[in-house]
């Protein structure tokens, strides 16, 4: 997202420009960014934090307190640059190295196992720059650093498991307060015959449905042949096998996929699939090349 002027942020939350220079002042929610001209310009995490806020205020509680609350998840984070190890609950911590406030505020929340902070920390990125940029800025990092701790440590499945609730949760609410798209052909996003990681799958639909593209999710562990007459059943656009890990019977099922219905366009996605012929099938590089790909096959283009 662009850095926004006071007045922008206020069009976009519903408030008044000085709505938002006063909680600026009075609640520590400044503008990060200035302007060449020297003019306050707000990022996309302020935005979130000020949302945050306002969303707060408007389900009752406090200012003082709700701004409190936020800056709880930003000052503990701090405004560290640099890679970090922090302790958490059982003195887990998770290191984003690079990573952004919202990725380090989200991190934290895992790490802590705070899942209605972890779940709003998503849905306050979500809504502030939308699925795509808040999957690779915030989301992403978080699941990759989650899963190297795991790897170099044998300890936090525990956080593994709350980020996904967390994380599917909130991809779930997001999508929910779009508009519905059109029913005909969706395009189906399923995990593989073995495949239990199905995260990219939510932010897949979340991302299309921002695009106004139906789809249906069929979660983990789909059979090939469930799959392919769950597309010839719906007349789908498109299928997407999602893959953490090799798997051969998805890779031999590629074919009857393909041969569901004639107009149908078989993806694939997830390292799983690396270094893998996969035929016709396209393999999208990330969640938003996958989208663009759905998106043209639904369109018939
Ligand atoms: C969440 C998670 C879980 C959850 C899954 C819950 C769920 N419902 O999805 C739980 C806790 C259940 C779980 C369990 C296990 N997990 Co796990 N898990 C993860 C974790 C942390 C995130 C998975 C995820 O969603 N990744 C999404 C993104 C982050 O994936 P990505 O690979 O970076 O994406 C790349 C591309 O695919 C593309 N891309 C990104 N997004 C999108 C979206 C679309 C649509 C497309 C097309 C492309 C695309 O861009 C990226 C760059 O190339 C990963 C860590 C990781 N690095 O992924 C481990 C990880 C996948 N798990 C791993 C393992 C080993 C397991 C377990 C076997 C053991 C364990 N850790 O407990 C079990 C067994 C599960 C099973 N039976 O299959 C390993 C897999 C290693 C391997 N290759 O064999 C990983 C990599 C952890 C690690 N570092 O070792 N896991």
């Amino acid at each position: 997202m662009e850095q926004l002027s006071v007045g922008e942020v206020a069009a976009r939350l519903g408030v008044s420009p000085s709505a938002v220079r006063m909680w600026g002042t009075r609640y520590g929610l400044v503008a990060s960014a200035r302007s060449t001209g020297g003019h306050r310009r707000y990022t996309a995490e302020d935005v979130a934090l000020l949302q945050a806020v306002h969303e707060a205020v408007l389900s009752g509680t406090d200012p003082a307190a709700a701004a409190a609350a936020v800056r709880g998840i930003e000052d503990v984070e701090g405004a560290s640059d640099g890679p970090r190890r922090r302790a958490g609950a059982g003195g887990t911590g998770l290191a984003v190295p690079g990573a952004g406030r919202a990725a380090r505020g989200l991190a934290r929340a895992a790490a802590r196992l705070d899942e209605m902070r972890a779940e709003d920390a998503v849905l306050t990125a979500l809504r502030a720059s939308g699925t795509l940029t808040a999957w690779d800025e915030v989301v992403r990092p978080v699941l990759i650093a989650a899963g190297a701790h795991w790897a170099s440590t044998g300890a936090g499945i525990e956080i593994e498991h709350l980020l996904t609730q967390a994380v599917t949760t909130a991809l779930v609410r997001h999508a929910a307060t779009l508009p519905e798209p059109p029913s005909e052909r969706p395009v189906l996003l399923a995990g593989g015959p073995r495949e239990e990681h199905v995260i990219p799958l939510y932010a897949a639909r979340a991302a299309l449905t921002e695009a106004g593209v139906p789809s249906r999710l069929l979660g983990p562990r789909t059979p090939v042949a469930a799959l392919a007459t769950a597309a010839r059943r719906t007349r789908a656009a498109a299928v997407l096998v999602w893959l953490s890990r090799p798997d051969d019977d998805a890779v031999q099922g590629l074919p009857e996929l393909a041969a569901a219905h004639r107009r149908v366009r078989v993806l694939v996605g997830g390292p799983g699939w690396d270094g893998v012929d996969t035929g016709p099938a396209a393999v999208p590089a990330d969640l938003g090349a996958a989208v663009e790909a759905l998106r043209q096959a639904w369109r018939g283009t």
